[in-house]
């Protein structure tokens, strides 16, 4: 363990103004809280930095004599619009239940796989534009006072060096208001920038690069056919030089900048997606109009545009846990010695990490993020770079509402209608029901058919758990407009489940069959059961979710009463031989073929749900402990990013710390602070801001729970601007391991009932009122 000692921000940003003297580029601002910084290019994709505009982003790499922008563009996906529902499958559905219901388990299976599964069986993939590639004549491939670096609050990546007598400065943002990502390069020379723009995508189905006009380069194509789906969509991304005492010159598929002062690159991308049943847009019209728009301001404008249309976002949250020496290091080099070095601060930048993507990757009017985000550089990522929504994509939008982003779920809500369209053809044709439904994945194309194998496709509670964030986006901000919008959707979720739960005959309580728990084997003869623990719950919370918004919004008695009884006969939680929660209706957990599994889906009643706390429900929650501590804490990114919010919620502040450790170490962290799977998915890096939050403040069961796992690690620090149920804004400041204050701002009228160790209060608040609470010997009073 390196000591070094804790002290305040101020003071070590004198300090690194005095080792400036000796690093003179990069130290000056290496102590910023929100900056990302390197003293090499990018060599690898996982080194190079993301911006994006949530439509359109770009991993910066940083090189010298090339720079390489790699592109995408959240609408460029391979195929087009496709029905995957197999005719066979509701005739094989009584089957598959009967076979499940006799215990034969792998038969099920074979049957399910050969009659009950999507054709085709796979999803489309997520594509890549490619690289738009910035090749400097003359630079040499390294230079001096090199230092890259990406500003989380400024929202701009920027490169220095200096080469020859000459410095030089790179910078790039994707701005969301201006609709294009913008490269300002210049030097403290006149006349010193001279470059060769050209295009390079890896996609298979070969796009093609052409001059347009004097200025501008444009990359057209198609995305890729895949699994016998034809490719429908065109793309073109579009990319204008603006120079200021220089020459640009149309090089064939390049255009060639010599002697200019300033060079402005203005990039665009579209392609022809509008709906997932819609193909019919004009990429090149809305490109022209977006690169015209754009280049009647100066780089000033565009960039006091973007940032102020960024810090909206990304100002409201602040946190400080403490910093010590180890903040002044390189980014790389604070991750690799993480393990054994006291950085609470490089927490802390994790956790504005998060942050800065969700806004990076997820806007209104886009798509939701996906698995890698935005950011992609393969014609055939991992997963397909999907929407995996038995664990991945609902996660990466759990820091969203209590991190002051809830603009963000936006594009969450719209696929969710989406998928309630398509998923309820699927819901009729597969089981003959009512309602809507989505199973493991779903692409851009809104597929909601099982795909991959019986064993990770047939689960149908996928929507089910979508509709979680549409009632969660409800319950934070309490707009009664948005809830009467979305309830069609969550009420159709629920009408699959009233038309689709069967009776277990052991019990006469209801249960989904065929599904899983994803994508556990629990050594059976496979993966599907019926009534898998997480279904339970799933439906539990969609069906109590119904409930509350059709008395709130004073519609639907009936139905409500069906699913007030349906609730009642769920199968309910049960408790194993190894005192864990049981991740099936049978006792299986200890059979389980792997016995770490990186899924944890049973305990979602202990997060994200609240169905299990550990003031409310001890013997539940005792259990979901036991089976915490069997599962292990070591996993992958996504899976140890889960476990951190789950220790938090059992009020474990140094073992979520601890987890924490494991998540922010090289092992689960690239040097680009993108979370590692590995390889790259940014569900962990949502996850990871998300325990950090439920560390801090949690908003469950009817309470705020204020420091509910405060670890010994972060004795003293604030968490201002986060968000609880109820309407109502949180700033948390502690010192010494106590909390000093909590200030409450309550954007609509409730009452709050507030906790703080052994103390509690209520708070009645109006909307606009704000209350600041302290908490002398743990008593919490109003100051
Ligand atoms: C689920 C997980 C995998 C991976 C994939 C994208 O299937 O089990 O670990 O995250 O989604």
């Amino acid at each position: 363990m390196t000591v070094t000692r804790r002290t305040t921000l101020g003071a070590l940003t004198a300090g690194a103004t005095a080792l400036g003297a000796a690093r003179s580029v990069a130290a000056p601002a290496a102590a910023s809280p929100h900056r990302l910084w390197y003293r090499q290019p990018a060599k690898e994709w996982v080194e190079a930095l993301p911006v994006g505009t949530g439509r359109i982003g770009a991993m910066v790499f940083g090189g010298v004599a090339e720079e390489r922008l790699q592109l995408n563009d959240d609408t460029l996906w391979a195929g087009g619009p496709y029905d995957p529902v197999n005719p066979q499958a509701r005739a094989a559905l009584p089957e598959i239940r009967r076979l499940i219901a006799a215990g034969d388990i792998a038969e099920a299976t074979k049957v399910a796989d050969a009659r009950f599964l999507a054709t085709p069986r796979y999803q489309m993939s997520y594509q890549t534009i490619g690289d738009l590639r910035l090749a400097f004549p003359g630079l040499p491939e390294t230079a001096d006072d090199y230092v890259r670096d990406l500003d989380l609050d400024g929202a701009i990546a920027t490169t220095r060096f200096s080469a020859g007598a000459t410095r030089f400065t790179r910078e790039v943002i994707a701005s969301a208001p201006d609709r294009v990502i913008a490269v300002r390069l210049t030097a403290d020379k006149a006349k010193a920038l001279s470059l060769d723009l050209s295009f390079a995508s890896p996609l298979n189905s070969r796009p093609t690069a052409r001059a347009e006009g004097a200025d501008t380069l444009v990359l057209a194509g198609t995305g890729e056919a895949q699994n016998g789906v034809e490719a429908a969509l065109k793309f073109e991304c579009r990319v204008r030089v603006l120079n200021k005492g220089g020459t640009v010159v149309a090089d064939g598929a390049g255009l060639a900048v010599r002697g200019a002062d300033e060079v402005l690159l203005l990039i665009a991308s579209a392609t022809s997606y509008r709906r997932f049943d819609d193909v019919g847009g004009d990429p090149a019209a809305i490109n022209r109009t977006a690169v015209e728009a754009a280049s009647a301001r100066p780089w000033r404008d565009l960039l006091a545009r973007h940032q102020a249309d960024h810090r909206k976002l990304f100002r409201r949250v602040a946190v400080d846990l403490g910093t010590t020496s180890a903040a002044l290091k390189p980014t790389d080099e604070r991750i690799k010695a993480s393990p054994t070095t006291d950085d609470p601060a490089l927490a802390a930048l994790y956790y504005q990490y998060g942050r800065y993507l969700l806004i990076a990757c997820s806007r209104p009017g886009g798509q939701p993020a996906n698995l890698q985000g935005l950011w992609n550089d393969q014609a055939a990522p991992p997963w397909g770079s999907k929407y995996t929504i038995n664990i991945n994509t609902e996660m990466n939008y759990w820091p969203a509402e209590p991190t002051g982003l809830a603009e963000c779920v936006a594009p969450l809500v719209e696929m969710v209608r989406d998928l309630s369209v398509t998923g309820a053809r699927t819901a009729q044709a597969m089981y003959g029901a009512r309602g809507w439904v989505a199973h493991h994945n779903t692409d851009l194309w809104r597929a909601t058919a099982p795909i991959d194998g019986a064993k990770y496709g047939v689960w149908p509670t996928g929507g089910a758990w979508l509709c979680k964030h549409l009632w969660d986006h409800y319950d934070y901000g309490r707009d009664q407009a948005y809830l009467a919008d979305v309830y069609p959707l969550m009420r159709g979720a629920a009408l699959f489940f009233v038309d689709t739960l069967v009776r277990d005959p052991r019990t006469g309580q209801v249960v989904t069959s065929p599904s899983i728990s994803p994508e556990n084997d629990h050594g059976h003869g496979g993966s599907l059961v019926a009534g898998p623990t997480m279904d339970q719950a799933i439906i539990r919370d969609l069906f109590s979710s119904c409930i509350a918004a059709a008395a709130i919004l004073g519609t639907d008695a009936p139905l409500a009463a069906i699913l007030a009884a349906a609730r009642d006969r769920l199968a309910p939680y049960k408790i194993g031989k190894d005192g864990q929660l049981q991740e099936w209706q049978d006792d299986w957990d200890a059979d389980a073929k792997e016995i770490h599994h990186r899924h944890v889906s049973h305990l979602y009643g202990l997060f994200p749900s609240d169905q299990i706390a550990i003031d409310k429900t001890p013997a539940l929650a005792a259990a979901a402990r036991r089976s915490l501590e069997i599962r292990g804490d070591l996993s992958t990114g996504w899976a140890i990013a889960w476990r951190l919010n789950l220790w938090a919620r059992l009020g474990e502040g140094d073992h979520a710390h601890g987890i924490l450790g494991l998540l922010l170490g090289p092992e689960r962290t690239y040097p680009n602070m993108f979370d590692a799977h590995p390889p790259f998915q940014i569900d962990g890096n949502f996850g990871g801001t998300s325990g950090m939050t439920e560390m801090i403040l949690q908003s469950r069961n009817g309470e705020i729970l204020l420091l509910p796992a405060l670890p010994s690690a972060w004795p003293s620090g604030r968490l201002t601007g986060l968000r609880a149920r109820g309407a109502v804004g949180v700033d948390v400041v502690w010192a010494r391991g106590r909390l000093e204050s909590a200030v409450f701002t309550a954007a609509a009228d409730g009452r709050h009932h507030v906790r703080y160790a052994g103390g509690a209060i209520d708070l009645d608040l109006k909307a606009g009122q704000r209350v600041r609470l302290t908490a002398r010997d743990g008593v919490l009073r109003k100051a």
